[in-house]
């Protein structure tokens, strides 16, 4: 923003309770002088200030990188500036604004690691995986010997944290502050998992998975896994899970799970196990490291924001929610002036489901523009969206986006649905722009 003055975003940087007193009255009405100073702060007047809700608070500048401290940016050979949110175990997001692509190539794919990430292998077709449990043949194949043994199919996929949006519960929920970026929808390389469980021959037990990878514990405990979680064998056995190989015509990116990973689509990332080398045939729901108390988990009635939790009131967390981004503009950006449209493009997703619609506002929500909704390249591809948005004076403004699932449930203003964990989390997109005077 071009304010010659401290423009807001820094304000909420430095000092957000001050900021928000500046810009909300003591009831909370953005008017009058508050919203004379937010005008001035911003550096323009804001054409659909009448719109705005009162107690209305600018998450668009708060989202991100303006509230608290600047983000601390990630340098890694192979991937693009992503944002840090932890270092031990590293774990970064993808800003909206860099995920615009159709497909997500390497670099920008997110990282999120539970414990410490092993070595590379030098020669992965040797690496082992191992098929056993409840199975009348348990398995032992070499990667080479899988490549050979069966089909390989390639399929664009979301795969997408279960913590994703957790940064906007109030109070906040413990765990990664992601925004929207613990998403990816690159094209993986790999074998049906339902083709390796067949040729292990599923007992009539068989009830979920448990995966293993060779990533070891951050407290050094080596019989300890990082993370080992599973799935019903319904969702093992659904076409679009698969035990990847490559990603976008390549090789997997170490840290995201070369030679070998699980790509389970739709459900929370952690089910996607990487550097995967055995998945164990359950006749139980497995009891892994984050299947027990309240990870992964998600209420099933409503409980107080904050409250302590009843893991009786639990269940497991499967389907991600529906979601929406905006891609093609950066939160914060200063337009050209004398723009009087906008052009916006995105993608949406809804775990298991699909997109029905996607709506676009740049007035506060008093009308919702429908956009273009393109068709997945598969299932459990993410959709890209297009709209047109006219932005009728110089001045600030907030583009919204929302999506609607194909159950018809939607995106709120806020997250819903209050759990320690902070799951579920699918507040709409909001990004902040200018049009210069
Ligand atoms: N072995 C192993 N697999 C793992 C993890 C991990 O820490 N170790 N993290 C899981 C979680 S929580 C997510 S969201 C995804 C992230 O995959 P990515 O780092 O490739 O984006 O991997 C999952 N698989
Ligand atoms: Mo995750």
């Amino acid at each position: 923003m071009r304010s010659k003055e401290r423009g807001l975003f820094e304000l909420y940087r430095d000092d957000p309770e001050r900021a928000d007193a500046l810009v909300f009255n003591r009831r909370g009405l953005l008017k009058g002088s508050a919203l004379a100073a937010m005008g001035a702060a911003v550096g323009g007047a804001i054409p659909f200030s009448g719109n705005m809700p009162s107690g209305y608070v600018p998450a668009a500048l708060a989202q991100g990188a303006p509230a608290g401290a600047a983000p601390k940016v990630l340098k890694m050979d192979g991937k693009a500036d992503l944002v840090i949110l932890g270092d031990k175990p590293l774990v970064a997001e993808t800003p909206e604004h860099l995920l615009n692509d159709d497909v997500t190539p390497n670099d920008k794919i997110f990282i999120r690691n539970n414990g410490v990430a092993p070595d590379p292998v030098s020669s992965p077709d040797s690496w082992e995986f191992t098929v056993d449990g409840e199975v009348n043949n348990a398995l032992k194949l070499t990667l080479g010997e899988m490549k050979k043994k069966f089909q390989p199919v390639t399929l664009a996929l979301q795969m997408e944290c279960g913590g994703n949006g957790r940064s906007a519960f109030e109070p906040k929920a413990s765990g990664n502050q992601w925004t929207n970026g613990a998403i990816s929808n690159a094209r993986w390389t790999g074998i049906r998992l339902k083709d390796v469980l067949q040729a292990a021959g599923l007992k009539p037990g068989a009830v979920y998975t448990g995966h293993y990878g060779s990533d070891t514990h951050l407290s050094g405990d080596a019989t300890k896994p990082a993370i080992s979680r599973g799935v019903p064998i319904a969702k093992a056995m659904e076409e679009h899970t698969i035990i990847a190989y490559a990603v976008n015509g390549g090789p997997i990116p170490q840290i995201n799970g070369a030679p070998l990973r699980l790509i389970v689509p739709g459900w929370p990332g952690s089910t996607s196990q990487k550097w995967v080398n055995r998945i164990w045939i359950r006749d139980r729901e497995h009891d892994g490291q984050g299947m027990g108390g309240t990870s992964y988990r998600v209420p099933i009635k409503p409980m107080v924001p904050g409250d302590k939790a009843d893991p009786k009131n639990f269940r497991i967390l499967e389907s991600m929610p529906v979601r929406s981004i905006i891609t093609n503009i950066a939160n914060g950006t200063e337009l050209k002036a004398g723009t009087r449209q906008v052009g916006l493009r995105g993608h949406a997703w809804a775990g298991d489901h699909s997109v029905r619609d996607v709506h676009v506002s740049a007035d506060f929500g008093q009308t919702w523009t429908t956009a273009k909704v393109g068709k997945a390249a598969n299932k459990y591809a993410w959709q890209t969206w297009t709209a047109d948005l006219k932005l009728p004076d110089a001045g600030y403004y907030e583009l919204w986006v929302k999506a609607t699932d194909s159950n018809g449930r939607s995106q709120g203003h806020a997250p819903g649905h209050w759990n320690p964990q902070g799951y579920n989390g699918n507040a709409m997109h909001r990004v902040a722009v200018l049009v210069p005077a």
